[in-house]
């Protein structure tokens, strides 16, 4: 690889063109139809000087793949009270966990993503003691509004362990890119929170026979620093609004909620894009029709409807709303980059989740998905909740070697082992996360 070359940074090399940059870097031609990479042996060379070791399975590995020892992530930047977090982003901002730090069976507050659309209410401003929440909207019998204590007081008390994932995650890998965060992997948590049932709440108010959809308002402010502007008000249909897990949250991890996570009050629409669990809840509105608020309509977390060619443009009426996220996975340990003796078991795990479904089945590859290896499940604490999988893996020679991990849902579908269909904002990708490790 040459200095100018490494200077462009291979993410940019392979997002211009990933059949152009495997030639440049390592005189790789993919097979259009089984798409491996052929590696010549200069080029099997090139890659193995790269990542620092022989790559036994390398008649394995697909083209156009990074591989993933060159993949890692950017350098973390600290923020306060957020531990090796990525932040991509200061205004607004926007940070995500790198996978390893991901660990924990139950996501601490400090290894929390934060993903802001705006500028947030400023803490001294937020005083859980006077702050309401307003029931509205045309399919709203009796507008009403309440306070904490009240919403504490009238009605019954939950506790889930929810996962909250940004639609955008994993937006890095797309290719040709897409304009946004460019999120890693790590825009995910699973926390517990605490609150009241949106559908108790909802119910203590009256819905409407009409009502289709709620929407949801915050107290953050618009960028532009126009009062009248909101931010985001996103929402979900009737039906996700009424289950079980759609909380009114006051606490995360039995804590107040951190303030860049919504502080003091927040909706939780746990397994569907993130964007629908409003932070810094102050309003909630009962619709007769889907919920138009900004950030709902255009492009905003829509997929093309039926699936298009990388790169097209997509007319707005040819996009179709995200609901539940898809079946997705992570490898928490091994951190990417470790070195291991070969031959010798390596014990590795991570967590696996589906939007609302649950995960059937975990299975891992050291052969760039030649062959599988089924992990040990455990099941969610409860619905939505992510669930942990481990497995032990030998590495059969010294080299290089990568870890995949891929998730199967409860109807049957499994994550795609590279990327899934390009849609223009870069949404849902749930490709297979992969960590490199050498054996020696
Ligand atoms: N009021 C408000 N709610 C919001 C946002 C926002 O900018 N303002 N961002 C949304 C998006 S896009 C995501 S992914 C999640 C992120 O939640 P977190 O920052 O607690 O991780 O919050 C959602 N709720
Ligand atoms: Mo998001």
């Amino acid at each position: 690889m040459t200095k100018k070359k490494q200077e462009r940074g291979i993410h940019e090399l392979y997002a211009q063109d990933p059949q152009q940059a495997d030639w440049l870097l390592w005189g790789r031609k993919v097979d259009s139809t089984s798409r491996r990479g052929f590696l010549k042996k200069t080029g099997l060379l090139a890659m193995s000087a790269a990542v620092g070791a022989h790559i036994p399975f390398w008649e394995k590995m697909p083209g156009g793949l990074i591989p993933a020892a060159l993949a890692a992530s950017p350098e973390p930047f600290v923020i306060p009270g957020r531990d090796g977090l990525i932040v991509h982003n200061d205004r607004p901002i926007n940070a995500e966990t790198p996978a390893h730090l991901l660990d924990d069976k139950i996501t601490p507050a400090h290894r929390m993503f934060v993903r802001n659309n705006g500028i947030p209410p400023v803490e001294s401003s937020v005083d859980p003691a006077t702050w309401t929440l307003e029931i509205a909207g045309e399919s709203c019998v009796t507008p009403m509004s309440f306070t904490i204590a009240q919403l504490k007081e009238r009605f019954e008390h939950h506790t889930y362990q929810l996962q909250i994932e940004c639609g955008g995650n994993g937006r890095s890998e797309f290719n040709p890119p897409a304009k946004g965060n460019q999120w890693v992997v790590g825009a995910i948590a699973c926390p517990t929170f605490t609150g009241v049932r949106l559908r108790d709440v909802l119910k203590a108010c009256g819905i409407k026979d009409d009502a289709v959809y709620v929407g949801y308002y915050g107290a953050d402010t618009h960028l532009s620093g126009d009062p009248d502007k909101v931010v985001i008000s996103r929402g979900v249909p009737m039906e996700k609004a009424l289950r079980d897990e759609t909380l009114i949250a006051w606490a995360m991890n039995g804590e107040d909620i951190p303030a860049l996570n919504g502080h003091p009050l927040r909706l939780v629409a746990g397994g569907w894009p993130g964007s629908t669990s409003g932070k810094w809840l102050k309003k909630i509105v009962i619709r007769n029709k889907e919920h138009d608020g900004p950030k709902m309509t255009g492009q905003s977390y829509r997929v093309p409807c039926t699936p298009v060619a990388p790169g097209a443009e997509v007319a707005d009426e040819n996009m179709c709303v995200i609901g539940s996220m898809p079946v997705k996975s992570l490898i928490t340990f091994p951190e990417s980059g470790i070195v291991h003796p070969q031959n010798k078991p390596l014990s590795i795990r991570g967590h696996a989740w589906a939007g609302d479904l649950d995960v059937d089945e975990v299975l891992v590859s050291i052969d760039f998905g030649a062959t599988w290896q089924k992990a040990s499940l455990e099941r969610p604490a409860n619905s939505i909740a992510w669930q942990h999988w481990s497995a032990d893996v030998t590495l059969p020679s010294i080299g290089y070697f990568e870890i995949w991990a891929r998730a199967i849902d409860s109807t049957g579908r499994s994550q795609p082992m590279v990327m899934p269909g390009w849609n223009p904002r870069g949404y849902l990708n749930n490709a297979c996360h992969r960590v490199a490790v050498k054996a020696v």
